[in-house]
């Protein structure tokens, strides 16, 4: 079986594979002014602050006292005008322009602006959707949150695309500003975590799973996080977390490596990465066989450690090529390692978009780079005289791009 063949049978996968991306910060249209979409959106999307940043000699402040209007046009005239838009996020904002139809060779921004204002949010998530081959995504939820909360309070989600996973890190990062918020939210807990609070806490984490039809619990933790520990924190996961994900069967997703603010002028821009412990991971996996956890980090150095800790615990499921990752030469040497480690038993790819439009150039370029390492990958296997066939060739790649996600929280996929 040559290599054109196995070619073809996996780029007709990729082309009939319906994704669920499984951790994103994107919102269904119920949710108002918190879904983001357009191409100004797209322009002011952090990453893309961070680049104009290094370029334009002025103050951060003056940058932030800009209208949405005003910073898409300086990042625009700096990132794509006076230089040429090499960098992964600059193409991505390409590529979705490009998938939606429009001609980018013009660069008139005007155009591009006059074409967005003609959609409505609700066609334009069928659009995008469409274009980028998305089945359904899962939103990032803070019920700390004010708008967000009122949301859910008033009905939530009705859209069946849009998931919902319970993001905890104000509780397990920022005790000392969320006890009062929960004690304002009626619920019994106290600065030092004693009398009451483990069962306030769990009362609060079961009341919004359960609001929210949450499909996992996740958190983002600091490069610096342990466990165990003698800390509030770990006191959180162990009394709270763990209990109530184990009672309710949802997974805990962990986060490791982000460095928050090391430029706090750069505000959403302005986190880093750094080393996570691993040893933690498979610590919290060894102490809780029952309980499920997902767990991607943010630092290249972490990924082939995770990768062997993912080999020891089944209940390990390890996902995605988060935020600095997310660049096609790292998704090709993370992904190449973990097909040789994990075989097929892993999540490759979640978009972490935050604009709707987003969601069609971060599959795009994914899906070109985790299918040509597919290609090799088959490829290598056909030589030994096992030669794929498309059915289970398909099976595959629905497992990577969706079904290992769903088998693994055991519900049936949307
Ligand atoms: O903590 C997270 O979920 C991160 O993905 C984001 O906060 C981060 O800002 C991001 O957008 C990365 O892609
Ligand atoms: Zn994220």
């Amino acid at each position: 079986m040559d290599r054109q063949i196995i070619e073809g049978m996996i780029s007709r996968a990729l082309a009939g594979v319906k994704i669920t991306d499984i951790h994103t910060h994107l919102y269904s249209p119920e949710f108002g002014g918190l879904m983001l979409w357009g191409i100004d959106e797209v322009l002011t999307y952090h990453y893309l602050v961070a680049e104009t940043m290094r370029w334009v000699d002025m103050p951060y402040a003056d940058f932030w006292a800009m209208s949405k209007t005003e910073q898409a046009d300086l990042i625009w005239q700096t990132l794509f005008i006076e230089h040429s838009p090499v960098s992964e996020a600059c193409r991505g904002a390409l590529t979705v322009l490009k998938g939606l139809g429009l001609d980018v060779s013009s660069r008139d921004l005007t155009a591009f602006r006059a074409f967005f204002a003609k959609q409505n949010p609700v066609d334009h998530v069928d659009t995008v959707f469409d274009t980028a081959g998305i089945g359904s995504v899962v939103m990032t939820n803070d019920p700390f949150d004010e708008a967000e909360r009122q949301i859910w309070l008033s009905g939530g989600k009705t859209d069946p695309r849009f998931h919902a996973a319970l993001r905890i890190d104000p509780l397990l990062n920022l005790w000392d500003s969320t006890c009062p918020k929960l004690k304002a939210l009626g619920y019994d807990v106290y600065d030092t975590f004693d009398k009451g609070s483990p069962e306030g806490v769990r009362r609060f984490l079961t009341d919004w799973i359960e609001r929210m039809d949450a499909l996992y619990m996740a958190v983002s933790l600091p490069t610096e996080f342990a466990y165990p520990e003698d800390s509030i924190r770990c006191r959180i996961i162990d009394e709270c977390v763990i209990p109530v994900c184990r009672q309710l069967g949802i997974p805990f997703a962990l986060m490791i490596g982000v460095k928050r603010q090391v430029n706090s002028a750069l505000k959403g821009a302005g986190d880093a990465v750094g080393y996570g412990s691993v040893g933690s991971v498979e610590r919290l996996c060894a102490r809780y066989p029952d309980n499920k956890f997902m767990v991607t980090m943010l630092a290249r150095e972490n990924q082939h450690e995770l990768c062997v800790a993912s080999r020891k615990f089944r209940n390990l499921l390890i996902f995605g090529c988060w935020w600095f990752l997310n660049n096609p030469s790292l998704i090709d040497e993370i992904t190449r390692m973990r097909l040789e480690l994990l075989g097929l038993s892993m999540i490759p790819q979640h978009s972490d978009a935050r604009v709707l439009d987003q969601l069609i150039y971060k599959w795009a370029h994914s899906r070109q780079v985790i299918g040509a390492v597919l290609v090799d990958k088959y490829t290598d296997l056909a030589a030994t005289g096992w030669a794929p066939t498309q059915d289970e060739i398909n099976r595959d790649i629905e497992g990577l791009f969706g079904g290992n996600f769903w088998s693994f929280i055991e519900r049936k996929g949307v």
